[in-house]
Protein backbone atom coordinates (compact mmCIF):
# COMPACT_ATOMS: atom_id res chain seq x y z
CA UNK A 1 0.00 0.00 0.00
CA UNK A 2 2.91 2.53 0.72
CA UNK A 3 4.42 1.62 -2.19
CA UNK A 4 1.80 2.12 -4.42
CA UNK A 5 0.98 5.53 -2.82
CA UNK A 6 5.09 6.29 -3.49
CA UNK A 7 4.56 5.41 -7.09
CA UNK A 8 1.87 7.25 -7.87
CA UNK A 9 3.75 10.49 -6.04
CA UNK A 10 6.59 9.76 -8.68
CA UNK A 11 3.63 8.88 -11.98
CA UNK A 12 1.99 12.54 -10.80
CA UNK A 13 5.77 13.87 -10.89
CA UNK A 14 6.67 12.86 -13.86
CA UNK A 15 3.26 14.26 -15.45
CA UNK A 16 4.02 17.23 -14.56
CA UNK A 17 7.48 17.58 -15.41
CA UNK A 18 6.62 16.05 -19.05
CA UNK A 19 3.70 18.86 -19.56
CA UNK A 20 6.23 21.47 -18.63
CA UNK A 21 8.67 20.07 -21.31
CA UNK A 22 6.02 19.61 -23.42
CA UNK A 23 4.83 23.15 -24.13
CA UNK A 24 8.22 24.15 -24.27
CA UNK A 25 9.64 22.08 -27.43
CA UNK A 26 6.20 21.35 -28.68
CA UNK A 27 5.70 24.98 -30.08
CA UNK A 28 2.22 24.07 -30.46
CA UNK A 29 0.53 25.49 -27.70
CA UNK A 30 1.21 29.14 -28.16
CA UNK A 31 -1.92 29.52 -29.85
CA UNK A 32 -2.81 30.60 -33.08
CA UNK A 33 -0.12 33.36 -33.64
CA UNK A 34 2.95 30.18 -34.51
CA UNK A 35 1.66 28.85 -37.93
CA UNK A 36 1.03 25.20 -38.35
CA UNK A 37 3.90 22.94 -39.83
CA UNK A 38 2.78 19.87 -41.85
CA UNK A 39 5.07 17.72 -43.25
CA UNK A 40 4.16 16.54 -46.75
CA UNK A 41 5.85 13.94 -49.02
CA UNK A 42 4.59 13.10 -52.86
CA UNK A 43 6.44 10.49 -54.13
CA UNK A 44 5.18 8.76 -57.70
CA UNK A 45 1.55 8.29 -56.95
CA UNK A 46 1.30 8.08 -53.10
CA UNK A 47 1.53 11.36 -50.80
CA UNK A 48 2.20 11.20 -46.67
CA UNK A 49 -0.01 12.04 -44.64
CA UNK A 50 -3.23 10.83 -46.80
CA UNK A 51 -6.46 12.30 -45.58
CA UNK A 52 -4.77 13.04 -41.78
CA UNK A 53 -7.10 15.37 -39.61
CA UNK A 54 -5.34 18.50 -38.45
CA UNK A 55 -6.69 20.79 -36.42
CA UNK A 56 -5.91 24.25 -36.89
CA UNK A 57 -7.67 27.79 -35.39
CA UNK A 58 -9.56 30.17 -37.19
CA UNK A 59 -6.54 32.68 -38.97
CA UNK A 60 -3.79 30.36 -38.42
CA UNK A 61 -1.52 30.05 -41.40
CA UNK A 62 -0.38 26.81 -42.18
CA UNK A 63 3.24 25.69 -43.59
CA UNK A 64 3.45 23.08 -45.77
CA UNK A 65 6.96 21.37 -45.50
CA UNK A 66 6.62 19.81 -49.57
CA UNK A 67 9.22 17.25 -50.08
CA UNK A 68 8.19 15.71 -53.57
CA UNK A 69 9.84 14.17 -56.67
CA UNK A 70 7.98 16.08 -59.32
CA UNK A 71 6.63 19.34 -59.74
CA UNK A 72 2.89 19.67 -58.97
CA UNK A 73 0.32 21.94 -57.44
CA UNK A 74 -1.43 21.66 -53.95
CA UNK A 75 -5.39 22.73 -54.41
CA UNK A 76 -6.99 24.24 -50.63
CA UNK A 77 -10.74 23.67 -50.65
CA UNK A 78 -11.05 27.35 -48.34
CA UNK A 79 -12.85 30.28 -49.67
CA UNK A 80 -11.36 31.72 -51.62
CA UNK A 81 -9.47 28.32 -52.88
CA UNK A 82 -5.64 28.20 -52.95
CA UNK A 83 -3.54 26.80 -55.34
CA UNK A 84 0.03 26.00 -54.78
CA UNK A 85 2.57 25.03 -56.96
CA UNK A 86 6.18 23.71 -55.96
CA UNK A 87 8.79 22.42 -58.17
CA UNK A 88 10.43 19.07 -57.43
CA UNK A 89 12.49 18.65 -53.97
CA UNK A 90 11.81 20.00 -50.67
CA UNK A 91 10.11 23.54 -50.57
CA UNK A 92 8.05 25.38 -47.90
CA UNK A 93 4.45 26.63 -48.88
CA UNK A 94 2.54 28.32 -47.10
CA UNK A 95 -1.32 28.57 -46.84
CA UNK A 96 -2.90 31.32 -45.29
CA UNK A 97 -4.88 31.14 -41.86
CA UNK A 98 -8.32 30.46 -42.58
CA UNK A 99 -11.21 32.58 -41.11
CA UNK A 100 -13.69 30.95 -40.64
CA UNK A 101 -14.73 27.41 -38.79
CA UNK A 102 -15.46 23.85 -40.83
CA UNK A 103 -13.08 21.10 -42.11
CA UNK A 104 -10.89 22.46 -45.31
CA UNK A 105 -9.43 19.77 -47.42
CA UNK A 106 -5.54 20.30 -48.86
CA UNK A 107 -5.88 17.97 -51.85
CA UNK A 108 -3.21 16.93 -55.04
CA UNK A 109 -4.95 16.91 -58.08
CA UNK A 110 -2.78 15.45 -60.38
CA UNK A 111 -2.48 11.87 -57.74
CA UNK A 112 -6.62 12.84 -56.40
CA UNK A 113 -5.82 12.57 -52.96
CA UNK A 114 -6.94 14.39 -50.06
CA UNK A 115 -3.60 15.26 -48.34
CA UNK A 116 -5.04 16.58 -45.25
CA UNK A 117 -7.75 17.83 -43.68
CA UNK A 118 -8.00 21.02 -42.06
CA UNK A 119 -10.43 20.98 -38.62
CA UNK A 120 -10.82 24.90 -38.68
CA UNK A 121 -12.14 26.06 -35.26
CU1 LIG B 1 -9.24 20.58 -55.14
Amino acid sequence: MRRAMASLAVLLCALTVTTACGSDSDGGSGGSTDPKVIKVTISGDSVTPNGERVDVAVGQEIQLDVTADEAGEIHVHSSPEQQLEYEAGTHTLTIQGIDKPGTVDVESHALDKVIVQLEVS
